[in-house]
C-alpha cells in the first residue's frame, strides 16, 4: 500500500540549524495508519519544506515517525521555484478557486502547467523506485492528478486510484481551465476515481461527455463504468469522514466535561454561535460575518444575549490573496464590534491561534449553534465534527448547502444559500428558537448517519471500490527495516550528499 499526497503527514520545523519534526494529526492520518501499519505501507508526500537538508539529518527527523507509526515516509524534495509555480501556482491560484467555482480569483499564468507537470513527475521518479508489481497507489487530491499518467509512463502497470478532496466544477466553469482536456485525459489514467459526492462525479461525467462525445457510461449506483474508445475507468462518490467514536468519546471525556462547563461561565446565561475555519476565501468567512451582522440588525433581541465565538486556523499565509482575506476579516469584525458592543457585550470573539483538539471538541459542546457556511467544500469536516461532539444534545448545525456534507446531513440541520445574509439571519434565530425535542431527533439522525459512514468506512469502501479488496487482504508483513536508507533519487539531487 503506498500513499501518495502533496504533503507528507508531518511538520518540520528548523530552529538553530537543529530540525524538529510533529506528526501531524489530520483526519488522514487517522484513516490511513490502519492500512499502512505493519503492511510494509509507504507514504509519500512533499515535505513542505523548500530548504537544502542532509541526508543524514532527514533520516535522524524521519526514522522515529516510523517506529512509531508501524509505516515509512518517503520524501519528495522541491526547490522555492517548484514550490511557487506548482504549489502557489497551478494547484492554489488555478484549480483550488476554480474548482470551488471562483474563476475569478484564478491567475492562469501560462507557466505553472509545464512545472505542474514536471513536479508530478518527480514525484513519479521518487516513488518508481520503491514500488513493485501488486503493490496498490493511493494518490490523493488536486495536485497530483497528473501522476499517474505519469507513472504509466515509466511502465508502472498496477494498480492506480485516486481521490479527490475538493469539489469537481460544472462543465461551465472547467471550460476555462486553459489546460482542460490534458487535465481529463489525465484522469482517465487511474483505474478509479473516488470523488466526495454524487453532485462532483455527475460534474465530472458532464464534463468528460463536452471534451470526448464518445463518452458512454454504464450503470448508475454509486460506481460507474466510464468507457471512452479504448479507454475504461470506474468513479465513485464516498464521502470522505472523520472517526466518530473517537469525537464522540473525547466529547464526553472529563477533561472536555470540564472545558466545556469553563467555556459556558464565560459566557453566562448568553447563547453561543460557533465557528471554526481554515482561513480560506472558500469558507464564506466575511459572507458568514454579514449574515451576523444582519441577524443583529433586523432582530434586536439578539443584542446582548447571543456571542459569536470565530476561530480561523492560519494558512497559506504567505499567499497574498490570503493576506487581504484576512484583512478583510479583521476589518468586519472591527466593524461590527464597534457598531453593537455594549459595557457588558462584545457580539463577535475572533481568534486567530492555534487550538488544541480537547479545546475545540469543548468549544463545539459548548456551543447552541455551529454555524458553517462555505461558498463551497469538497466536504467539510468541521460539520461533522460538531454533530459528533454534542454530547448534551443541545446544539443545532446551520451548513451552507454547497458543502459536500450538506448531502448526508441535509434534512437534519439548516440549510442556508451562503450568499444570503438573510438566509444566515434567520436560520440563526430559527436554531436559537428551535425546541429542545427537535433538536434531539435532528442530532440523533445526523448521529447515526456519521456513526455509520465514518472514517474507516471511506477506507473500506474506497479499498473494495477501487481495488476489490478488503482491508485484510493487504498482508501483514514484517516492516521493510525502518531504518533503512532509503533509495536516493540521484537525478533530483544537487550534490550527493544533500537533498534539496
Ligand atoms: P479543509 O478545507 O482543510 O479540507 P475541513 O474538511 O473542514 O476543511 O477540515 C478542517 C480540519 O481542520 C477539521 O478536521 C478540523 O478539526 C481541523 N481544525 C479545526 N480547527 C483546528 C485548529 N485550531 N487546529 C488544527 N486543526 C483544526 C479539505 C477540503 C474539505 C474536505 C477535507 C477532507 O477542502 O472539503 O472535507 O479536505 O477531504
Amino acid at each position: 500500500m503506498v500513499i501518495v499526497s502533496n504533503r507528507l503527514p508531518i511538520v518540520l520545523r528548523e530552529s538553530n540549524g537543529q530540525w524538529t519534526m510533529q506528526k501531524g494529526s489530520g483526519g488522514l492520518v487517522t484513516a490511513l495508519s490502519p492500512i499502512l501499519e505493519n503492511r510494509g505501507g509507504l507514504w509519500v508526500g512533499w515535505t513542505g519544506i523548500t530548504k537544502t537538508m542532509p541526508i543524514g539529518e532527514i533520516k535522524k527527523v524521519l526514522d522515529p515517525f516510523s517506529l512509531e507509526s508501524g509505516f515509512r515516509l518517503l520524501p519528495v524534495f522541491l526547490t522555492e521555484e517548484e514550490r511557487d509555480l506548482f504549489y502557489y501556482g497551478l494547484s492554489n491560484e488555478v484549480i483550488w478557486p476554480l474548482f470551488h467555482d471562483l474563476q475569478t480569483r484564478c491567475r492562469f499564468d501560462p507557466g505553472y502547467w509545464d512545472a505542474y507537470l514536471a513536479v508530478n513527475r518527480k514525484y513519479a521518479r521518487t516513488i518508481e523506485r520503491h514500488v513493485r508489481e501488486g503493490d496498490f497507489i493511493w494518490i490523493h487530491d488536486y495536485h497530483l492528478i497528473p501522476l499517474a499518467e505519469e507513472l504509466s509512463r515509466k511502465g508502472f502497470e498496477g494498480n492506480l486510484a485516486f481521490f479527490l478532496h475538493i469539489p469537481f466544477p460544472p462543465p461551465d466553469i472547467f471550460v476555462k481551465f486553459p489546460w482542460r482536456k490534458d487535465l481529463l485525459r489525465a484522469l482517465l489514467h487511474y483505474g478509479f476515481i473516488g470523488f466526495q459526492t454524487l453532485r462532483d462525479r455527475r460534474n465530472f461525467t458532464d464534463c468528460l461527455r463536452v471534451f470526448f462525445p464518445e463518452t458512454r457510461i454504464e450503470g448508475r449506483g454509486p460506481i460507474i463504468r466510464i468507457l471512452i474508445g479504448d479507454v475504461e475507468t470506474r468513479a465513485g462518490h464516498l464521502p470522505i469522514s472523520v472517526d466518530a467514536e473517537e469525537f464522540i468519546r473525547i466529547s464526553r471525556s472529563k477533561e472536555v466535561t470540564e472545558r466545556t462547563q469553563a467555556i459556558r461561565n464565560d459566557f453566562g446565561q448568553r447563547r453561543l454561535l460557533f465557528s471554526v475555519d481554515r482561513l480560506d476565501y472558500t469558507k464564506g468567512i466575511p459572507e458568514k460575518l454579514k449574515g451576523f451582522r444582519h441577524a443583529l440588525r433586523e432582530f434586536p433581541e439578539l443584542k446582548g444575549t447571543v456571542t459569536l465565538i470565530q476561530q480561523l486556523v492560519p494558512s497559506r499565509e504567505t499567499v497574498p490573496a490570503y493576506h487581504v482575506l484576512k484583512e478583510e476579516i479583521d476589518r468586519l469584525v472591527g466593524q461590527i464590534n464597534g457598531e453593537f458592543s455594549t459595557g457588558d457585550w462584545v457580539p463577535i470573539v475572533y481568534r486567530y491561534q492555534p487550538m488544541d483538539r480537547p479545546e475545540l471538541i469543548a468549544h463545539y459542546r459548548a456551543a447552541d449553534v455551529g454555524l458553517i457556511t462555505p461558498l463551497k467544500d469538497g466536504m467539510n469536516l468541521v460539520a461533522k465534527e460538531y454533530v459528533l461532539s454534542q454530547a448534551d444534545n443541545r446544539g443545532v448545525l446551520v451548513l451552507s448547502e454547497f458543502a459536500g456534507s450538506a448531502m448526508q446531513l441535509g434534512e437534519s440541520c439548516l440549510l442556508v444559500n451562503p450568499y444570503s445574509v438573510k438566509e444566515i439571519a434567520e436560520a440563526i434565530v430559527g436554531a436559537l428558537s428551535m425546541p429542545g425535542e427537535e433538536k434531539k431527533r435532528r442530532l440523533r439522525n445526523m448521529r447515526k448517519t456519521l456513526r455509520h459512514h465514518d472514517v474507516f468506512w471511506w477506507v473500506r469502501n474506497f479499498l473494495r471500490a477501487s481495488a476489490g479488496r478488503e482491508l485484510e487482504d493487504f498482508p501483514e508483513r514484517e516492516l521493510t527495516p525502518l531504518s533503512a536508507p532509503l533509495v536516493l533519487e540521484s537525478k533530483d539531487m544537487m550534490r550527493k550528499e544533500e537533498w534539496v
